[in-house]
């Protein structure tokens, strides 16, 4: 993990320009061998247009991050994989449980409360965000 950190250092700060301001992306612990994980967020969007979150790389951590929403139907919860995740005008979209949510498919390491890792958030207007992700102890939910 301490790899990463210095990964994360080198990283171009691509984010001054722009309209679109990340906030707490977090995670949660995860044993060794876990499958799934899920990485909540804010967006907000600070610009007059209309964003939209397109995908989300973190290759050092997971194969793939879905884009998901939450459905209830009939008391049921499910979720379904999404292209993008919009962002209105001058607002904020809180991606958390039981709503949108980001879902890593494939994940390759043990993640530990305390640990972090950068990820790359691309919109659909061709902008491209890196942030950090923070995992979190579950008892602190
Ligand atoms: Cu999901």
């Amino acid at each position: 993990m301490r790899r990463l950190v210095l990964l994360l250092l080198l990283l171009p700060f691509t984010a001054h320009a722009s309209d679109i301001v990340l906030h707490r992306a977090h995670s949660y612990e995860l044993k060794k061998g876990s499958e799934m994980g899920v990485i909540y967020l804010t967006i907000e969007n600070k610009g007059s247009k209309e964003v939209a979150l397109g995908s989300v790389l973190a290759n050092a951590i997971c194969h793939t991050i879905e884009l998901h929403m939450t459905e209830i139907n009939n008391g049921v919860a499910s979720m379904r994989k999404v292209d993008s995740i919009v962002i209105p005008p001058n607002s904020k979209v809180e991606l958390k449980s039981g709503g949108p949510h980001l879902m890593m498919i494939g994940v390759k390491q043990a993640l530990l409360p305390g640990d972090s890792f950068p990820a790359t958030f691309n919109f659909t207007d061709g902008q491209s965000l890196s942030h950090v992700v923070q995992i979190e102890s579950r008892d602190n939910d």
